[in-house]
């Protein structure tokens, strides 16, 4: 049987994943026997374990009702259960976006919100942390009938008035498409759920893999959600067309504006013609049939401005049907093998390369510090040895005069140590003034403030000066940020410059910092929200104004997102600049109060000078295996970063 690759490579990037999580859970036992931990590390170590053990890989299908998405999941990776997992039928089938993930934390479930969320202007993501609203069924994955019979339940869909329809913004009475579906005792049919999480320990499901399944492209325009924040998100989209149907206008649109568009111009977006199979004809040729399918190709490329060969013609339902009956020959014509081979060498070495790039300066960073740390501790010892030794054969009057050079020297750094308390109390002035512009609390006031300037404006110009208006004092905000972000990174850098000229700390220049990446963010939201005005929203059939404070809802959502991440960076920030002058203040102190401690001793002759020396000598030597071992779990984890997979070593060969 023809392997299938994309599998295989999330398996090898999975084992990869792991790989690397067992080599830091290693330097942190290490660093915890040696007594070399401490909570600010520790945090950071669990943060990056908790990153790597969360990581998800998404992929997203997006198409006009009835192109087989549905059916093409199955294929591609549900094909093992021997059926047809997820509905799949003539006309509209999936009614709600239906993500299908395994978070070990909840049951083997269905978790469904109902489609009467849609009256509040709340958005599924904020949904997700209130589980009493969702309703669950929970199903049995050893029972294949159990699990299809649950699944079918998103397709569910009910009658309500037209009046209703209209309030969840499923129904526009004005809009000559919407009044075709309104039935003769004034009712419309519309979906019972807004949104369904299948939650089942499938084994891609378990390694992190999240699979989006939408309904028909009127999904696209009623959810924001999806446009704003799903799609940009997920690492690859398929988009499907179908090989009997052509191209339609709203398929165009949909591609140039939410999936090939410049505004998310990135990897992992891939087009698909589904249902070759409608084109295989016994009385034609092989090659007439290939001829046939090459002449749609190119239809649907240059409607999508694309090459041909960036469409990958398939057959879903052959695909199906060959892997479960395990027909070789069928697979290799549905050509469902040659679109898993395009998708994971689109998905999974550029999700590799940003794993790792994440993971590596971080883990080099904490790698470093514990260096640094015992290097300090070495070079302590070494100079309380160079003292000791120099006292061999000295008299009395000799040590104490050692006792009060070391007491001055103590002294000294003691007043450093006034200077260094005075510091960090400006620092936190100067953190508290940055908080103020980039906190969340300022945030949300100015989130609130947009909000009930665009409910009092009844039209789209009020709307679009309330929204103009959030974006520029955002802007304006982390520009400030960026000023003082630079002031507090100046005063840094003068105080540890100080502090090694005067006490012999080591010198280092604090990190850079800068709140462009989140200018960024907030301009692609911005843009996003422009386009939504200018273009999207002449497309869209529903009420307009519902679907624009909705539209701003999820937007907020998005930036209070931004800000979140902002807020957790910078703060990482702020404790990366000071923690090292920190600690070194810690240790530099410790020492100098260890000098004085083994003089004393020495002094009043409860220790012999000998005895001493031989001690520390002993401490060296501890610490110099423990940099030994440092040295090779460093290279471990290493090893583990660079190590590649046969089976993806092969893919780039
Ligand atoms: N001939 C043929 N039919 C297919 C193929 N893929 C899907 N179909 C059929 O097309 C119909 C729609 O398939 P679905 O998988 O439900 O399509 P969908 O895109 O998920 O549709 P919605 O859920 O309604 O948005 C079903 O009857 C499938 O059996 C294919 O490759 N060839
Ligand atoms: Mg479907």
């Amino acid at each position: 049987m023809t392997q299938n690759t994309l599998v295989d490579e999330f398996a090898a990037y999975s084992l990869w994943r792991k790989g690397l999580v067992d080599a830091l859970c290693d330097y942190r036992t290490w660093l915890n026997e040696q007594e070399l931990n401490d909570s600010q590390t520790d945090l950071r170590i669990q943060q990056l374990l908790d990153r790597l053990r969360d990581d998800k890989l998404n992929v997203a299908f997006v198409a006009e009702f009835s192109r087989g998405k549905s059916e093409l999941i199955n294929a591609i990776f549900f094909a093992d259960y021997g059926h047809r997992l997820l509905p799949s039928s003539a006309g509209r089938t999936t009614m709600c976006p239906t993500e299908l993930l395994y978070d070990e934390g909840k049951p083997t479930s269905l978790q469904l919100l109902p489609i009467e969320t849609r009256a509040t202007d709340v958005t599924t993501t904020e949904y997700k942390r209130y589980p009493e609203e969702w309703t669950v069924f929970e199903f049995d994955v050893g029972s294949s009938d159990n699990m299809v019979t649950a699944f079918k339940e998103v397709s569910r869909t009910k009658r309500v008035p037209a009046e209703e329809a209209a309030r969840y913004g499923l129904f526009d009475p004005d809009d000559p498409g919407d009044a075709i579906n309104l039935n003769p005792d004034n009712t419309v049919e519309i979906p019972c759920w807004r949104y369904a999480i299948i939650n089942f320990p499938h084994p891609l499901l378990e390694q992190g893999l999240v699979i989006l399944d939408t309904p028909g492209l009127n999904a696209i325009g009623t959810e924001p959600e999806l446009t704003l924040n799903m799609l940009p998100n997920a690492h690859a989209i398929l988009f499907i067309l179908a090989a009997d149907t052509g191209v339609t206008k709203s398929e165009i649109d949909v591609w140039r504006h939410y999936i090939s568009g410049a505004r998310w111009k990135q990897k992992g977006r891939l087009a698909v013609l589904n249902k070759i199979d409608g084109l295989w004809d016994e009385l034609k040729s092989d090659a007439e049939v290939q001829r046939e399918i090459d002449k749609q190709l190119a239809t649907s490329a240059e409607l999508l401005g694309l090459q041909p060969d960036q469409i990958f013609p398939v057959s879903a339902h052959k695909g199906l049907l060959a892997k479960v009956n395990k027909d070789e020959a069928l697979l290799r014509k549905s050509r469902l093998p040659e679109l898993e081979e395009a998708l994971s060498s689109e998905l999974i070495p550029s999700k590799k390369e940003i794993v790792r790039d994440n993971t590596q300066n971080e883990i080099e960073d904490l790698i470093n510090n514990s260096s640094l740390l015992l290097e300090a501790r070495l070079q302590g010892l070494a100079e309380q040895l160079e003292e000791l030794r120099g006292l061999r054969g000295k008299n009395e009057d000799v040590v104490e005069h050692m006792m009060n050079k070391v007491k001055i020297d103590k002294e000294n750094f003691e007043k450093g140590l006034q200077r260094f308390q005075a510091l960090r109390s400006v620092f936190s002035q100067q953190t508290n003034n940055l908080f103020t512009y980039l906190g969340m609390e300022a945030l949300k006031a100015e989130v609130v403030k947009t909000r009930e300037a665009m409910v009092n404006s009844n039209f789209t110009k009020g709307m679009r000066n309330a929204m103009d208006a959030f974006f520029t004092e955002l802007k304006a905000r982390l520009v400030q940020s960026d000023s003082q972000i630079n002031e507090i990174k100046s005063m840094m850098d003068a105080m540890y410059k100080k502090f090694s000229e005067e006490h012999g700390l080591r010198q280092t220049t604090p990190p850079a910092f800068s709140t462009l990446r989140y200018q960024k963010e907030l301009a692609k939201l911005e843009r996003a929200y422009k386009e939504h005005f200018d273009t999207a929203f002449n497309m869209l059939t529903n009420e307009k104004m519902t679907l624009t404070t909705k539209f701003f809802e999820t937007l907020a959502s998005r930036v209070i997102n931004v800000y979140e991440v902002a807020n957790r960076d910078v703060e990482n920030w702020l404790k990366a600049v000071i923690a090292p002058m920190e600690s070194q203040v810690r240790e530099h102190q410790l020492q100098l109060r260890r000098r004085l401690e083994s003089i004393k001793r020495i002094y009043k002759s409860t220790d012999t000078l000998e005895e001493r020396i031989a001690e520390l000598e002993g401490m060296e030597r501890s610490i110099q295996a423990q940099m030994q071992d440092l040295m090779v779990l460093r290279q471990h984890i290493r090893n583990a970063l660079d190590f590649e997979h046969p089976a993806q070593a092969r893919q780039v060969a």
